[in-house]
């Protein structure tokens, strides 16, 4: 049975084609710096969005039509979703998808009944992933959306709770690893506060760091390898996510000697909730030798919360792909699109039209970026600009060669410091823009 009837599998057209189930730039098998797009870029879709999402907000009810969908949160619904999941991501030419324990399967009245269902979809996910090849980036839990975890989970005041979480993730890096998923996330959704008056902020990180502690502890006992992946958020549910940004993940992450376990998973909108860029988010986690994976998404200026939408801007993809391409790809991580259809756009159709926007963006974006690496004007202007660190004194700096007497006699030799150059920032974001 077909649920996407009207769609066949999604073919590279090029930019002349007019079809619009038609990929214009992703072309998995075309080589870019040495690997193919499909190697790249490692698409994945992500199960809660797509599959789960129904449109519902603040504001009014769902709207997604999703005829085979059949109203209820049972095992056989369920079953049935990743008949429609796999069909959707092989008609994609997805790679990779991804998924929380309860967006694949529903929770029982207890935590036994939950991991049963949870076994008799997974059974049926690795059937799939087995006759289509398509392979799972990463695992999660959820661990926010039962009011249980309402005051967090591993920084909750309730040990009760912080037990039944770990609980939960035990067997959401069983079923990870029994499905050779490659990495494993954690996203901290309830993981930080909403005033200090009642909250022990030093308790509860430390439960945090405990808690990816006893997570390590596990993945190795059942021999999960893949990569743990932290994935920073400012805010949203809570007013002070504890994981804000990249650096303050980084610093958590060597406070509590988790830096050989963890790297992250940095996703556009949560960036830019920060007050950040992606590009900056992303050259810092890299810098540190721990950019593992992405959400890609991106939110809306004018709106100022995690919306969620499918990335179009090549801009922003080309920066991405700057920083990804300069670190040799992301492999295990990939390219996840953390993102959701409007609630007006509420078509099974719309979510094809979605994907192959997001894929060819960041193909534009990969394609960009290779020509203004092979170019070298961009790494040449930069490595100029910084060209006093080379040689003389900026190398006995770097060097650790002199100390701050032996500055303070070069310069009163000297008697004032080398003239100061122009940045060129405009002259440079033109050049950007020659590429696009
Ligand atoms: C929410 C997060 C979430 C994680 C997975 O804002 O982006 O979707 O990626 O738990
Ligand atoms: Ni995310
Ligand atoms: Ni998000």
């Amino acid at each position: 049975m077909a649920y996407f009837p009207d769609v066949t599998k999604i073919e590279f057209e090029g930019p002349s084609t007019d079809n619009p189930l038609a990929f214009r730039h992703y072309n998995p098998d075309e080589i870019v710096e040495g690997k193919s797009m499909r190697d790249q870029l490692r698409f994945s879709v992500c199960y809660w969005h797509t599959f789960r999402a129904s449109g519902v907000d603040p504001f009014g009810a769902p709207t997604m039509q999703r005829p085979w969908e059949d109203g209820t949160d049972s095992v056989d619904n369920a079953l049935r979703r990743v008949d429609v999941a796999f069909e959707f991501m092989e008609k994609l030419q997805a790679p990779f998808y991804c998924f929380h324990d309860r967006d694949v399967s529903p929770e029982g009245s207890t935590l036994a009944e939950s991991n049963s269902n949870l076994d008799k979809i997974a059974a049926k996910l690795k059937a799939e992933q087995e006759r289509t090849g398509i392979d799972l980036l990463w695992g999660t839990a959820n661990l926010f959306s039962n009011p249980r975890f309402m005051h967090g989970a591993a920084t909750t005041c309730n040990a009760d709770v912080f037990a039944f979480a770990a609980a939960q993730v035990k067997k959401a890096l069983e079923v990870t690893h029994e499905l050779g998923g490659l990495n494993y996330v954690f996203w901290g959704g309830r993981e930080g506060y909403h005033n200090l008056f009642n909250t022990d902020m030093k308790r509860e990180l430390d439960h945090m760091a405990r808690f990816l502690h006893l997570a390590k502890d596990h993945a190795k006992s059942i021999g999960f390898e893949g990569q743990f992946l932290l994935e920073p958020k400012p805010k949203e549910p809570t007013k002070h996510q504890y994981d804000f940004d990249a650096a303050a993940c980084m610093n958590f992450i060597r406070s509590y000697g988790l830096e050989d376990v963890c790297k992250l998973n940095v996703e556009t909108n949560h960036a830019t909730l920060a007050g950040h860029t992606m590009m900056h988010e992303l050259q810092y986690s890299s810098m540190q030798g721990a950019l593992g994976s992405i959400d890609a998404n991106t939110g809306d200026m004018m709106l100022g919360w995690d919306t969620d939408q499918f990335p179009t801007d090549i801009y922003l993809t080309t920066q991405c792909m700057l920083v990804i391409l300069e670190q040799g790809g992301l492999t295990p991580g990939g390219v996840n699109f953390d993102a959701k259809v409007r609630r007006e756009s509420f078509e099974p159709i719309d979510l094809f039209h979605a994907h192959i926007g997001g894929m060819d963006a960041f193909a534009r974006g990969l394609k960009i970026a290779a020509k203004i690496r092979a170019d070298g004007k961009l790494t040449d202007i930069v490595k100029n600009r910084y060209r006093s660190w080379d040689e003389g004194i900026g190398a006995k700096i770097e060097a650790g060669e002199v100390n701050f007497a032996d500055l303070e006699a070069y310069m009163l030799k000297k008697g004032e410091a080398a003239p100061n150059e122009s940045g060129r920032q405009e002259f440079l974001e033109n050049l950007i823009n020659d590429y696009i």
